[in-house]
C-alpha cells in the first residue's frame, strides 16, 4: 500500500507539473498570438509608408515623409513598448516550460524592442526622422556631370565602358558628390542608432546587428578576417592582374595601387566589367530585349524549378524600372525586395535596364521574394518570417545569379550560341572578379568601417581618412587624390545610410552560396560546379524550398548541417576558384606585386 500511494503521489505531482506547463504555454501563446497579429498590421503600415517614400521622392514634399514617420513611430511604439518587453522577459524566465518556437518568438520580440525601446522614446523619434531625411537626401540627389543630370545607371554604364581616364575621373567624382550631403546625417544617425540600442543594454549598434547571428562582435570579425585570409593569395593575383590589364587598356603606366576611378564599379566592389570573354558577353543579347523581359525571364527561371508564378499584385505594385530623368520625381535607385505585410504582398524596387548587371540583380531580388513566399506558411509565425539568418536571405538569389551566367544555362536560354567555344579560364577569371573581389570589400572595408563608426565612435573628422585607409589595406585601392574630410565617400554607398552595420551579411552569403551551389551541382545535378544548368530541375527547386520553408524557426547552423551536411566554410568557394591560381601566377610572372603576400 505504501508503495502504491507513493506511486500515486508521484503521478499526481507530474500531472500537476504537466498541467502547469501546459497552462504556461497557453498563456504565453495567447500573448504571442496577440503580438503577432498587431505586429503584422503595424509592420504593413510602416512598410507602406516607407514604400511611398522610396518610390516617389519629390523635392519639397513633406507629406510623404511625415506619413512614413508616423507609421514607423507606431510600429516602434508597439515593438519597443515596456509592456511587451516585460511580458517577453517574464515568459523567457520560464523558458524550460515553453516550446522552442515560443522561445524563438520571445527572443525576437526582445531583439526588435532593442532597436526602438520606449525607454529611449525621444531618441527613437529623432532617429526615425533622421532616417527618413537621409533616404530623401540620398535618393533625391541629382547626380551631375558637367552640369547635366545623369542617372546612376548612366554612371555605371560609363564606368564600364569609357576608356579616357580624364572622363572616368569626372564620372567617378560625380558619383561621390552625394556623400558630402549625407555626412551630417550619418554622424547624427550613428549617435541615434547607438543610443537607441544602448538603452536595452547593447554596447552599440554594430554589436546589436551582429547579435542577430548569435555571435559576438569579436566572433563576427574573426569570421570576416578568416574569409579574407582564405582568399587573399588569389585576391593578390587578381589585384596584380588588374593593375597591369587596366594600365594597358587606358594607355597608362602600371600603378602600384588601383586608382578607384579606373574600376568598373563606383565602389570597386566587383571588377567583372574589366574583361570581356568572347562568346560569354550576354550584354549585347540582353540589350535586344526589354527590361520587362529580364524580370519575366527571371521569374520563368524560378518557375522552372517548381516555384509558383509571382502573384499578380507583385507586378501591379512593384516599382521595377527607372524613372525618367524628367519625371519630376526620383526614386530609390538601389535594388531591394519588400515583404510588405509579411504575407502575400511582396514587391521589388529596382531600376532594371537590359544588361548583365541587372540580370543578376533581378535574380537576386527574386531570390528574396521567393524566400518570403516560401516561409509565409502557417508553420512560421509573422515574427519569424525571416531568413534562417540574414546571410541566407542574401545567398539564394545570388546563387541563382551565379548559376544563370554559366555556359550550359545560357545555351539553354538561347543567350549564347550552342557549342560556342568559351575559354573556361577566362570565364572563371570573370567570376573571380565578381565573387572573390567582393570579399575584401564586404568582410573588410565595409565591415571594419562600420565597426569603427559604431563600436569605436570614429571621430567625424576622420571618416574619409579611415575609409581610404581601409580601402588601401583590404582592397589595394587608392583615391585619385587625397580626399579630405569635406567628402564622405563611405556615405555614397547605400547600406552605410539605410542598412547600417549589416554588410558582412553579403560576405557570409557568398560563402554560403558556394556551399549550396557545390552541393546542388554535385549531389543533385551531378554536374561540374563550373558548368551547371539548374533550369527545369524540380529537385533543385524542392531542395531550395525545403531550406527556405522554415524561415527563422530553426537555428541556422543546424539547418546548414541538415541540408548540406557541413558547417559554414569557405572551402567550396576556394575549391571552385582553385584552377585560376596557376593561370594567374603564370600571367603575372615577372610582374611587380604590391600587396603583402599574406593577410
Ligand atoms: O545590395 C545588394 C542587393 C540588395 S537586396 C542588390 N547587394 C550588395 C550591394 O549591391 O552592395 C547585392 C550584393 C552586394
Ligand atoms: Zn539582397
Amino acid at each position: 500500500m505504501k508503495t502504491l500511494s507513493g506511486f500515486l503521489v508521484i503521478i499526481l505531482i507530474s500531472l500537476m507539473a504537466c498541467s502547469q506547463k501546459s497552462n504556461i504555454r497557453k498563456e504565453a501563446q495567447t500573448f504571442l498570438d496577440s503580438y503577432n497579429k498587431q505586429y503584422q498590421t503595424l509592420y504593413y503600415e510602416w512598410n507602406k509608408g516607407e514604400w511611398a517614400l522610396n518610390t516617389k521622392i519629390v523635392e519639397g514634399d513633406t507629406l510623404t515623409s511625415k506619413l512614413a514617420q508616423d507609421a514607423q513611430e507606431k510600429y516602434a511604439k508597439f515593438t519597443g513598448s515596456r509592456e511587451n518587453i516585460e511580458n517577453a522577459k517574464k515568459y523567457l524566465k520560464l523558458k524550460d516550460k515553453l516550446t522552442d518556437l515560443q522561445v524563438r518568438q520571445l527572443n525576437r520580440i526582445l531583439y526588435l524592442a532593442a532597436n526602438n525601446p520606449e525607454t529611449a522614446g525621444e531618441i527613437v523619434k529623432e532617429k526615425i526622422k533622421a532616417d527618413t531625411r537621409q533616404t530623401e537626401l540620398l535618393y533625391g540627389y541629382d547626380f551631375k556631370i558637367d552640369g547635366k543630370s545623369v542617372s546612376t545607371n548612366e554612371i555605371d554604364e560609363m564606368l564600364n565602358t569609357v576608356t579616357d581616364v580624364n572622363t572616368r575621373l569626372k564620372v567617378w567624382e560625380a558619383s561621390k558628390e552625394v556623400g558630402k550631403t549625407l555626412k551630417n546625417g550619418l554622424t547624427n544617425l550613428r549617435r541615434l542608432r547607438n543610443q537607441s540600442v544602448q538603452a536595452l543594454g547593447y554596447d552599440d549598434f554594430f554589436s546589436y546587428q551582429v547579435s542577430d547571428y548569435g555571435m559576438t562582435v569579436n566572433e563576427m570579425r574573426k569570421v570576416c578576417h578568416g574569409m579574407i585570409k582564405d582568399i587573399w593569395p588569389l585576391y593578390r593575383e587578381l589585384h596584380t592582374w588588374a593593375r597591369y590589364t587596366l594600365a594597358e587598356k587606358f594607355g597608362k603606366e602600371v600603378p602600384d595601387l588601383l586608382p578607384a576611378q579606373w574600376l568598373p564599379n563606383r565602389w570597386g566592389q566587383n571588377w567583372q566589367g574589366i574583361i570581356n570573354v568572347t562568346g560569354l558577353n550576354i550584354d549585347n543579347k540582353l540589350k535586344q530585349h526589354s527590361a520587362e523581359w529580364i524580370v519575366k525571364k527571371g521569374e520563368d527561371f524560378y518557375v522552372s524549378l517548381g516555384f509558383s508564378q509571382l502573384p499578380e499584385s507583385f507586378w501591379e505594385r512593384s516599382s521595377l524600372y527607372p524613372v525618367p530623368l524628367d519625371a519630376g520625381y526620383k526614386k530609390n535607385n538601389h535594388a531591394s525586395a519588400w515583404h510588405m505585410d509579411l504575407d502575400k504582398d511582396v514587391r521589388s524596387l529596382m531600376s532594371v535596364i537590359p544588361n548583365t548587371e541587372w540580370w543578376s540583380t533581378a535574380l537576386h531580388e527574386l531570390g528574396h521574394i521567393y524566400y518570403f513566399i516560401t516561409y509565409s506558411n502557417p508553420g512560421v509565425p509573422y515574427l519569424l518570417r525571416e531568413g534562417a539568418n540574414r546571410g541566407y536571405h542574401e545567398a539564394f538569389g545570388s546563387m541563382m545569379g551565379l548559376a544563370s551566367l554559366q555556359t550550359p544555362f545560357l545555351e539553354g536560354m538561347g543567350l549564347m550560341p550552342e557549342n560556342a567555344n568559351i575559354d573556361k579560364t577566362q570565364a572563371l577569371l570573370k567570376e573571380a572578379l565578381d565573387y572573390i573581389v567582393f570579399i575584401p570589400w564586404s568582410a573588410g572595408v565595409m565591415t571594419d568601417f562600420e565597426y569603427e563608426l559604431y563600436a569605436k565612435n570614429l571621430p567625424e573628422d576622420q571618416f574619409n581618412a579611415e575609409w581610404w585607409k581601409l580601402k588601401k589595406k583590404y582592397q589595394g585601392i587608392v583615391p585619385p587624390y587625397e580626399r579630405g574630410e569635406e567628402y564622405c565617400d563611405a556615405a555614397s554607398k547605400t547600406h552605410i545610410n539605410n542598412d547600417a552595420a549589416q554588410y558582412y551579411d553579403y560576405a557570409i552569403s557568398y560563402v554560403l552560396l558556394f556551399q549550396f551551389h557545390d552541393y546542388i551541382a554535385k549531389q543533385i545535378l551531378h554536374q561540374d560546379p563550373h558548368a551547371t544548368n539548374y533550369y527545369g530541375s524540380k529537385e533543385v527547386g524542392k531542395f531550395l524550398k525545403d531550406v527556405m520553408y522554415s524561415g527563422a524557426t530553426v537555428d541556422w547552423r543546424v539547418l546548414l548541417k541538415k541540408s548540406i551536411g557541413s558547417k559554414m566554410s569557405a572551402k567550396p568557394m576556394l575549391e571552385y576558384f582553385s584552377p585560376l591560381m596557376d593561370y594567374l601566377k603564370k600571367v603575372n610572372k615577372g610582374r611587380k606585386y604590391t600587396l603583402p603576400e599574406s593577410f
